[in-house]
């Protein structure tokens, strides 16, 4: 019973027509680069803006040939609606960041990518 609430919430989460909130999706943060820019420089911050209050959990990011590149990223004590991660110097090329988050009594996740020419 415990397991099919879990498979129902899921699926909720992962529909965003059916959810009040759009969980696990990109409308429900704000990033600088924004999701799918093109930019004439390496930009030497993620920013991320959240709709409520959350723990980001994890920040991966991938460069060119889905190369994983470390982030200097530390998870918080307490929930915060912004957040900026400081990036190594980065390349031209196409770039995926994921990340996770928890805040709001649920967990999100969501991608964004970015180009740098
Ligand atoms: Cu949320």
């Amino acid at each position: 019973m415990k397991r099919l609430i879990l498979a129902a919430a899921l699926a909720l989460c992962a529909t965003p027509a059916l959810a009040q909130e759009t969980h696990g999706d990109n409308a429900e943060v704000q990033s600088v680069p924004a999701d799918d820019a093109v930019l004439a420089a390496a930009p030497s911050a993620l920013s991320l803006t959240f709709e409520h209050a959350v723990v980001l959990t994890q920040v991966q990011l991938h460069g060119p040939g889905h190369t994983a590149i470390p982030v200097t990223f530390t998870a918080p004590g307490a929930a915060t609606a912004s957040y900026s991660i400081p990036l190594p110097a980065l390349g031209p090329g196409a770039y995926e960041v994921h990340w996770n988050a928890t805040g709001d009594g649920h967990a999100m996740e969501g991608t964004l990518h970015f180009t740098i020419q």
